[in-house]
């Protein structure tokens, strides 16, 4: 199921801009013809400059750090990016610091055996992170990543980012590959891949393993392929010579919990619709729930007439005794960027650093409770402070979504 390997995929001629067509040998003998697209292409010089950093740092260790909360995009391009720096003799641990908590997430990383390890913040010391020589941000730019204080503290040098989330600010790593409008960070490492730094073999099982999960990346972050773009179809497309289908089918047979089917519902039951905007505040969530988040706005955003979906709850994590208030945004109109959005939304903290952001038709917001944090046990407590939180996030989000607000395009001022 594995094999279809295509001998070669040499460009003959490259013709700028427009389609290229060349003959490769089929796994059948015949040959047969294919059309490649220049666009979609990853430039030689910038292959040339990975290898390049990477052979730098033959026989390091380093530190691929993670979002806390790492979707199956991440994971999937980390993992491709362990395999490519393994040829180099690097070791690239790959590490998050929050929880994986989507269903489909944690079967992802139990049914291919995704190599990921998450380090307790509470136990983790400056030293725990001595013996690596450099930090690769892999879907992500530290932003959303607890740990990147650490890193920065251990004055780990960034080396590797390759992201497809706007740029949040200057890291300045020895390598740098953000692109926003790519649809997905699995596209990018796959392209990586195809370009020859790590020939995938489907007789290795760690490589189809792989190549399922960077399929199960790309279709996770282009809305099942229906948002994909040319190359997003043209990585899927090669990794289909690899991935194995009745794995990827375990990895999505993943059910609901009844804790989510509760948020989705209290979602639905509070969310209020404004100008194909639909928002809903769900209350306070457990920790461990705090995917439920993202599913529920994934879930409103299908109703028709709405074209855009936000959610947002009051998460509690027991252990660290924190209340933070997390939000997703997700939106199918082309001309909305989530990044702006959030960021125009909820504006700076008082170091300067935004609440949030995103990428192409998503994002999300975290805001620390800080000084209100705690004593939730009150319930009467607890129900007037979730209303002055649900009352301050309407408030801005409606201030954006409002027509009298110079924000929207001038067909929505009317
Ligand atoms: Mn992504």
């Amino acid at each position: 199921m594995n094999s279809h390997s295509v001998k070669t995929l040499e460009v003959n001629e490259v013709i700028s801009g427009s389609l290229i067509q060349n003959v490769v040998e089929s796994s059948n003998g015949y040959p047969s013809l294919e059309t490649v697209s220049t666009s979609t292409r990853i430039p030689e010089q910038r292959v040339e400059a990975l290898r390049e950093v990477l052979e730098k740092h033959r026989g390091d260790r380093q530190i691929v750090l993670l979002q806390d909360f790492p979707d199956p995009d991440a994971l999937a391009s980390a993992w491709a990016y362990q395999l490519i720096a393994q040829q180099y003799n690097i070791q690239g641990d790959i590490i998050y610091a929050g929880a994986i908590s989507h269903q489909e997430n944690i079967a992802l990383v139990k049914l291919t055996g995704l190599p990921v390890k998450r380090l307790n913040l509470q136990n983790i010391r400056e030293k725990d992170l001595q013996g690596y020589q450099g930090c690769v941000l892999i879907d992500n730019q530290g932003t959303t990543c607890q740990l990147m204080q650490l890193v920065r503290q251990a004055e780990i040098p960034i080396t590797v980012v390759i992201d497809h989330h706007t740029l949040q600010e200057d890291l300045s790593p020895e390598f740098l590959d953000i692109r926003p409008s790519t649809r997905a960070t699995a596209t990018i490492l796959t392209q990586y891949l195809q370009a020859g730094l790590l020939k995938l073999d489907s007789s290795i099982s760690e490589h189809v393993k792989c190549a399922t999960a960077l399929t199960h990346g790309i279709r996770s972050d282009t809305n099942r392929l229906m948002q994909a773009q040319e190359e997003d179809f043209l990585a899927a497309g090669y990794l289909s010579r690899y991935y194995d289908a009745q794995l990827l089918n375990a990895v999505l047979q993943t059910y609901r919990s009844k804790r989510v089917m509760d948020v989705i519902q209290r979602s639905l039951t509070n969310r209020i619709v404004k100008n194909n905007f639909s928002i809903a505040g769900v209350g306070y969530l457990r920790y461990e729930d705090r995917d439920a988040i993202p599913q529920a706005a994934d879930f409103l955003v299908t109703e028709e007439n709405v074209h855009t979906a936000l959610v947002y709850g009051i998460v509690h994590d027991e252990d660290e005794e924190l209340e933070v208030v997390i939000g997703s945004l997700r939106t199918t109109k082309l001309t909305l960027d989530p990044d702006e959005f959030i960021k125009e939304a909820f504006g700076q903290d008082s170091h300067g650093r935004f609440f949030g952001g995103g990428r192409m038709s998503a994002g999300g917001f975290e805001i620390p409770l800080g000084f209100l944090c705690g004593f939730t046990e009150n319930a009467e407590f607890a129900k007037r402070k979730w209303d002055i939180f649900d009352t301050q996030i309407k408030q801005k989000l409606l201030r954006l979504v409002n027509p009298k607000d110079n924000l929207l395009s001038p067909e929505e001022k009317r």
